[in-house]
């Protein structure tokens, strides 16, 4: 924790993370005149698209959906190559972002946040640092990476991204692997030849459904551990050509505000019609339609009970089980890789190119952990219950602990020393997603109980940064010293993220949604299942009346 050392820096706000949402953050609160202070644990800018260098690393939301658009100019000139934009392209635009703004002389890489505590008596946060992952990374010419200091600021945002936290599988014996072994999200910078290597991928959520074909063209053999099938659908990727990009620079201005008003922070057609009602043929046609698309929620939302009723969700879910049944050649994996023990949508569906298809590669096999689980890892490979498999390279493709997980990697401490991590032991307790009581001055962007992971995530950024930004405005201009959620105002905005999600499928699975996937982590609907047009108007009534349900301290 933050022992009690002076600070010898002082900043008006301290923005944890240099990532899409620490970036925007650091650009508004200049805008205002603030004094900012910008730490990121990595070796660079990026966050999730500095960390995930996996091959085939590709956001599943449309290039020219998932980019800022607080900025015409930029929204104008960028030009992008391809209609979902791998992880090299998205980190060359943040890169791109960060120069044309500006914004490098204020960020401190390689350096990680450790501990933050709220002084009181000042109602500033003293915040103690320590070298970050990306230290070594770092060129020699940014001065101070990775410095272990203290500094104090009025404000502290937490901008550490929903999944970035990784989760190793809990296995047995990791360290004791004698080959390569590699974390998707922690993927090494010179890339990794898997050029006539056994290689073994465990993990089937969109980190392996997106590495698995690429690995599988390299490598001599690969073996892949599913233990849950996943539901994916074809991305239908696509370079994008100039005609196409614009057509729709012409009508940005239109399309960003459906994206802002919509469910899921993508302009889609509203269903009308429960797929219950529909006739099979008609619900063929439409799903087949989403299918040809290569979209990640036109399925979900092709009837409005999709996720709400588990009927209606079946006629989705057996459509692309039968896609998978038609795809892959051996019935026996057909099977294996076919999901029946989730809704469709509630574990985070899928967009891949060519995955299922690689299963009937002759260099490819499935073990289903299902059947035989894994019983430890040996120096040489995997032992499973029933067999021991040796390989050269292991891929952990196992996730985050998401939504959580980064905030409390740091021991934050609120008001009387209250530790976030005790006042969260049963599960995150936020007002709004952006603010937790006894923790004055501390924003959480794109935090628990918000619509983050369930929307496009760059339309929740923007939201979240801009609120916050205009909070702070307001704050300063009538010398507000500190701003904190009443207990009151948590409890019933933590009551209803559960009542929304209850009226959910969600709950039905256990995804990382739920926390499922963190032994010991609290089960409860993470993200709010509300909408991003509702929960804005949401937020937006709140600041119009002077932040209702926070308590304002001079
Ligand atoms: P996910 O979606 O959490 O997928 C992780 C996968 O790893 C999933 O199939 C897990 O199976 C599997 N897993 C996790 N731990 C183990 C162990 N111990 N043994 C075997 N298998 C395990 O993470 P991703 O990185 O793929 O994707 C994260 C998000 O990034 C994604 O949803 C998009 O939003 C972008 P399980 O399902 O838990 O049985």
């Amino acid at each position: 924790m933050v022992r009690d050392e002076t600070a010898n820096a002082h900043f008006d706000a301290v923005v944890v993370g240099a990532g899409l949402a620490g970036l925007y953050m650091l650009h508004r609160l200049r805008q205002l005149g603030l004094r900012v202070r910008v730490y990121e644990a990595g070796g660079g800018v990026g966050g999730t698209w500095y960390w995930n260098r996996y091959p085939g690393a590709r956001c599943d939301i449309e290039s020219m959906e998932y980019s800022y658009s607080f900025s015409p100019e930029l929204e104008q000139e960028w030009v992008w190559t391809e209609k979902y934009p791998s992880q090299p392209e998205l980190l060359r635009y943040i890169e791109h972002v960060a120069d044309r703004f500006d914004l490098r002389r204020d960020i401190r890489l390689g350096t990680r946040v450790a501990a933050a505590r709220f002084d009181e008596a000042a109602s500033r946060w003293v915040i103690r640092t320590e070298p970050g992952e990306g230290a070594a990374q770092v060129s020699g010419d940014d001065l101070g990476a990775g410095a272990e200091e203290t500094v104090s600021a009025q404000f502290l945002i937490m901008a550490t991204g929903c999944l970035s936290a990784v989760k190793s599988p809990e296995v047995e014996g990791l360290e004791r692997f004698r080959g390569g072994c590699h974390h998707t999200g922690r993927w090494p910078h010179e890339g990794v030849d898997f050029t006539g290597r056994r290689v073994a991928v465990i993990g089937t959520g969109s980190s392996g459904i997106q590495c698995i074909p690429i690995i599988a063209e390299q490598a001599a053999h690969l073996t892949v551990f599913q233990r849950t099938p996943n539901f994916s659908m074809p991305a239908h990727n696509v370079s994008l050509d100039p005609e196409t990009q614009r057509a729709r620079k012409a009508t940005y201005p239109d399309h960003r505000r459906l994206a802002r008003e919509s469910g899921l922070g993508v302009p889609v057609d509203l269903p009308v019609k429960s797929a219950l009602d529909a006739e099979p043929d008609e619900r063929e046609r439409r799903y087949q339609e989403n299918w040809d698309k290569g979209t990640l929620f036109g399925i979900l939302v092709a009837y409005t009970d999709i996720l709400i009723d588990t009927r209606a969700n079946d006629t989705a879910a057996e459509f692309i089980r039968a896609k998978i049944r038609e795809i892959v050649a051996d019935p026996d994996v057909a099977a294996a890789l076919s999901p029946t023990d989730h809704p469709v949508g509630t574990k985070r569906p899928c967009l891949d190119s060519g995955y299922y298809a690689t299963y009937n590669r002759d260099d490819v096999a499935l073990v289903d952990l299902r059947r035989s689980p894994i019983v430890e890892i040996t120096p040489k490979g995997i032992r499973t219950a029933d067999a021991e498999h040796e390989f050269d390279d292991i891929v952990l493709a196992t996730g985050f602990d998401a939504m959580t997980g980064a905030l409390l990697s740091v021991d934050i401490r609120g008001k009387g020393g209250t530790s976030l991590r005790e006042k969260w032991a049963e599960g995150p307790r936020t007002y709004l997603g952006i603010a937790t009581a006894g923790f004055p001055n501390l924003f959480t962007v794109t935090g628990p109980g918000s619509p983050s992971v369930l929307s496009n995530m760059m339309v929740s950024i923007e939201q979240h940064v801009e609120w916050i930004a205009d909070c702070v405005a307001f704050l300063r201009e009538r010398g507000i010293a500190s701003i904190d959620p009443s207990v009151e105002a948590e409890d019933a905005w933590v009551e209803h993220v559960k009542v929304v999600g209850d009226f959910t499928l969600y709950p039905t699975a256990d995804s990382w949604y739920m926390g499922a996937n963190v032994p010991g982590k609290p089960r409860a609907v993470l993200p709010y299942c509300g909408g991003v047009g509702v929960y804005r108007q949401q937020c937006d009534e709140v600041a119009a009346k002077d932040y209702e349900g926070f308590t304002l301290s001079s």
